[in-house]
C-alpha cells in the first residue's frame, strides 16, 4: 500500500540488479531501500550523503551489500551456526506499505518464517523493519514477533555504515567509561572520551544511556539507538583489511565509519507470542562558524 502527499516524491527504482523504493520530503531528504535484505542504500540530508555505500557492492541480490545499512538477523558474526550476520540481509522482504503524513514518511517492510529460513533455523517468526523519515532525521526499527510456541533467541545488528570524508579526521564521542571489548586483540577495557581511527578498529561497547556524537569537519551527527540493544559496535577495516575485501575499493576504508545499534556477546529472547523492539536514530547537522 502506498499513499503519499502531494508534495512527496515516492518512487519505486532500480539500483544494480535490485528493486528498490525511495521517498523524497518536500524539503529534498531522501531514502532509498533495497527489497533485498531491507537495505537501507542512501540517506541523502541537504543534498550530503550520510551513508557510505562502497562502488564495489555487489548488487546481484543474493549476496550481502557492503554500505548502507545491512541488518544482521538473527546472528551476530559468527555467534552461532548461521551464515555469517544471520540471513535476513541476503533475503528478498516484502514492502508492506509506504505511507506519508505532512513532512514524515513511513516505510515498513517485512520478512516471515518461510521453507529458506526454516531449512536452516527452526523457528516461526515476523520480522518488520521500520524506516521513518523527517527533516534530518532517520529512525530505523527492527521488530521481531515470535509467531512460535516456543522462545525465540537471537543476536544481531543495524550495521550502520556512515559516510566519513576521511576516517583521520573523525572523532567518535559519548561512549568514554563504557565497557569495550577490542575484537581484534580479544582485550577488555574501558571507552576512551573520544575514539580516533588509525587502523583496523573492531570493538564491542555496553551501549551508552545517551547519545553519540559523530564529527567529521563541520559535519555531525547524533546517534541514539534504544536500551532493548545492549550493545554498539565500532568497526573500521583500516588499510590492509579493506584491501582483502573484494567489494571494497582500496580507499573504501577511509570513508566509512559502521557504528552499529547491536546485540553481542548475549542474545535476546523473545518469548512465544511476543514482540521484540529494537531502533537507532540518527539526526543530521551541519555546524556553521
Ligand atoms: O560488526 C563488525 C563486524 O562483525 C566485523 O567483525 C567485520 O567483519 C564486519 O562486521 C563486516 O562483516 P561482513 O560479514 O559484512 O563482511
Amino acid at each position: 500500500m502506498v499513499q503519499a502527499g502531494a508534495d512527496v516524491a515516492c518512487a519505486s527504482e532500480r539500483y544494480g540488479d535490485l528493486s528498490c523504493q525511495r521517498i523524497t520530503l518536500p524539503g529534498g531528504d531522501s531514502v532509498l531501500v533495497a527489497l533485498h535484505g531491507a537495505h537501507v542504500l542512501s540517506w541523502i540530508v541537504g543534498g550530503v550523503e550520510q551513508f557510505y555505500l562502497s562502488p564495489r557492492a555487489v548488487l546481484d541480490g543474493r549476496t550481502a551489500i557492503r554500505g548502507g545499512v545491512p541488518l544482521c538477523f538473527p546472528q551476530f558474526n559468527q555467534r552461532g551456526p548461521l551464515p555469517r550476520h544471520g540471513f535476513a540481509r541476503n533475503m528478498p522482504w516484502d514492502l508492506q506499505s509506504v505511507e506519508v503524513r505532512g513532512d514524515a514518511a513511513h516505510i515498513t517492510l517485512a520478512l516471515a518464517a518461510n521453507s529458506a529460513t526454516r531449512a536452516i533455523w527452526p523457528q516461526s517468526f515476523i520480522a518488520a523493519f521500520n524506516i521513518d523519515l523527517t527533516p534530518g532525521v532517520l529512525r530505523l526499527t527492527l521488530s521481531v514477533n515470535n509467531t512460535d510456541s516456543i522462545p525465540l533467541v537471537f543476536s544481531g545488528a543495524l550495521h550502520t555504515y556512515l559516510a566519513v570524508s576521511d576516517i583521520a579526521r573523525t572523532q567518535l564521542m559519548g561512549l568514554e567509561g563504557q565497557a569495550q571489548w577490542d575484537a581484534l586483540n580479544d582485550v577488555h577495557g574501558v571507552a576512551a572520551p573520544v575514539l580516533t581511527f588509525d587502523g583496523e578498529f573492531d570493538r564491542v561497547y555496553a551501549a551508552a544511556p545517551h547519545a553519540l556524537t559523530l564529527r567529521c569537519g563541520p559535519r555531525v551527527l547524533t546517534l541514539e539507538q534504544s536500551e532493548t540493544w545492549s550493545h554498539t559496535v565500532v568497526w573500521n577495516p583500516g588499510a590492509e583489511r579493506c584491501a582483502q575485501l573484494s567489494d571494497l575499493p582500496p580507499d573504501g576504508y577511509a570513508q566509512m565509519l559502521c557504528v552499529e545499534a547491536a546485540q553481542v556477546t548475549e542474545p535476546v529472547t523473545v518469548g512465544a507470542g511476543e514482540v521484540w523492539q529494537g531502533w537507532q536514530r540518527l539526526v543530521s547537522t551541519i555546524e556553521t562558524c
